[in-house]
């Protein structure tokens, strides 16, 4: 039997390097186009400042979307790293500056761990500018490890 029953998927998107808005929209056209993925629903932008890596870092322009994909988790990521690399993604400095961050954040209620992809992502839980745009998107979805709304999570947030 063929599984074609889309899955719900949340990622995060990020950039802050060159033209920033520019580069989110285009990583979300990119994951339109490709024919397993549905871009069910785009948060706004967030403008934020960049949390961990060098000094002195532009701020970051966050969104954070909903996906409906027939993909897997590793084929998904798989396209994320590819979109990525076509935006001209450089993979230099750990938390360094960057023109486009694709990171897969839930892929329905999987808990998942490899070294190549954690879900749901490892460190959702504690960043602001990861929450903040999932929260206005999808505020009930339920974290399956912490088993707690992404609105819950948020509002439990130590403020900044
Ligand atoms: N991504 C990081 C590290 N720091 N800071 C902000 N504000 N936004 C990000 O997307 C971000 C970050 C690693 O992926
Ligand atoms: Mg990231
Ligand atoms: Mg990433």
């Amino acid at each position: 039997m063929v599984n074609d029953e889309p899955h719900d998927a949340y990622i995060s998107l990020g950039s802050n390097m060159g033209r920033r808005k520019k580069n989110i929209a285009a990583a979300l056209s990119s994951l339109e186009t490709t024919s397993a993925i549905e871009v069910a629903r785009v948060s706004g932008l967030y403008e934020t400042d960049a949390v961990g890596g060098p000094e002195d870092q532009p701020k970051y322009i966050n969104a954070a979307a909903h996906l409906r994909t027939t993909l897997p988790p590793e084929r998904l990521l798989r396209v994320c790293l590819n979109i990525e690399e076509s935006l001209g993604r450089k993979r230099e400095i750990r938390w360094g500056a960057r023109t486009i961050d694709i990171d897969i954040l839930l892929y329905g209620q999987v808990i998942h761990s490899t070294p190549e992809l954690t879900l749901p992502h490892a460190l959702m839980h504690e960043r602001r500018f990861v929450l903040e745009p999932l929260a206005e998107i999808a505020p009930d979805v339920i974290h399956p490890a912490f088993e707690r709304t992404i609105k819950d999570i948020l509002a439990a947030l130590p403020s900044a």
